[in-house]
């Protein structure tokens, strides 16, 4: 058994989890946050027997598009106030998805 992260857009995530879960695949939904744009993103946990695991991977790299987005650019230094200046702004391409699959020692469910 694995264990897949799936960190995606908040956008993509509605259409994401329908789709796993029309293909009987379970999923919990977690709301996260990025530590470099500091914005609103969706963790999806899913608990998934070895041999699913690509199917999971393709349903997620179909669901979820890459865009731009305009974030600051940070400079290495603090205002009087304790927080980052911005130097500017830059676009930086977010997404689709970041993933992580991992080995499940044990499951139950109890
Ligand atoms: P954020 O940390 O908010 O990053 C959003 C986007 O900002 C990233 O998109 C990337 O394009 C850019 N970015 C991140 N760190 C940067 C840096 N040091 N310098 C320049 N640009 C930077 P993605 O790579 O698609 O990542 C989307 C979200 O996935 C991230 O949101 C974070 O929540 C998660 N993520 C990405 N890589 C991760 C990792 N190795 N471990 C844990 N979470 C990760």
């Amino acid at each position: 058994m694995k264990m897949i992260f799936a960190i995606v857009q908040d956008d993509d995530a509605p259409k994401l989890v329908n789709k796993l879960m029309q293909s009987g695949i379970s999923v919990t939904k977690l709301a996260t946050t990025g530590g470099f744009l500091r914005t609103g993103n969706t963790t999806l946990m899913i608990g998934i027997q070895d041999e699913r695991v690509d199917a999971a991977l393709e349903i997620i790299e179909h669901a979820c598009k890459k865009r731009k987005q305009t974030a600051p650019i940070p400079i290495a230094m603090e205002s009087m106030h304790g927080g980052a200046i911005a130097a500017g702004m830059t676009d930086i391409i977010v997404g689709g998805a970041t993933v992580f699959v991992m080995d499940v020692d044990k499951f139950v469910k109890y």
